[in-house]
């Protein structure tokens, strides 16, 4: 299994649920680590970029309103198999068929509001990452 790294954000429903905590508390039991952290009220023009692969699809407004109705916190995680790590331990995208203890089961309302973000695969991640961090505000985590 390779080390890795992927991006992860904690949405506007979660930050203003408070569920930050709890939140990170999940990654670091499953053994990622926080290497890059970020808070960010998104405008039209970066929360539109970041989702540009869905912007044909019909929910494309309401997923860009929604990443703009208040701050988001993104974050790098690093670890083995961290990208679908990262997946599993979030949940389907639907919190009604996404599994018990994950973090969509306990915090995400809706397929519409729905907690958490995390890249899909190796490429999403570097492109993701690079979006949203510059080379020097990704730490080493060595000791
Ligand atoms: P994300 O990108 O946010 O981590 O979520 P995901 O990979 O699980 O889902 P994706 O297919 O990439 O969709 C991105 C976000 O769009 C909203 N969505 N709504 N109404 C719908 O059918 C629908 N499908 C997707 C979700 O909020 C999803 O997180
Ligand atoms: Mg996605």
């Amino acid at each position: 299994m390779a080390n890795e790294r992927t991006l992860s954000i904690i949405k506007p429903d979660a930050v203003a649920g408070n569920h930050i905590g709890a939140i990170y508390d999940r990654f670091e039991q499953a053994g990622l680590k926080i290497v890059a952290a970020k808070m960010l009220q998104l405008d039209d023009e970066k929360a539109g970029g970041f989702y540009a692969e869905h912007a044909e699809r019909p929910f494309y407004n309401d997923l860009k309103s929604f990443m703009m109705s208040g701050p988001v916190l993104v974050s790098v995680l690093e670890g083995e198999n961290a990208i679908a790590k990262h997946r599993e331990i979030m949940g389907a995208t639907n919190p009604k068929d996404a599994a018990v203890g994950t973090i969509r089961a306990d915090f995400a309302s809706s397929i519409d509001e729905n907690a958490v973000h995390g890249s899909d695969s190796a490429e999403s991640a570097k492109r993701e990452i690079s979006y949203f961090f510059n080379d020097d505000e990704v730490c080493a985590r060595t000791r």
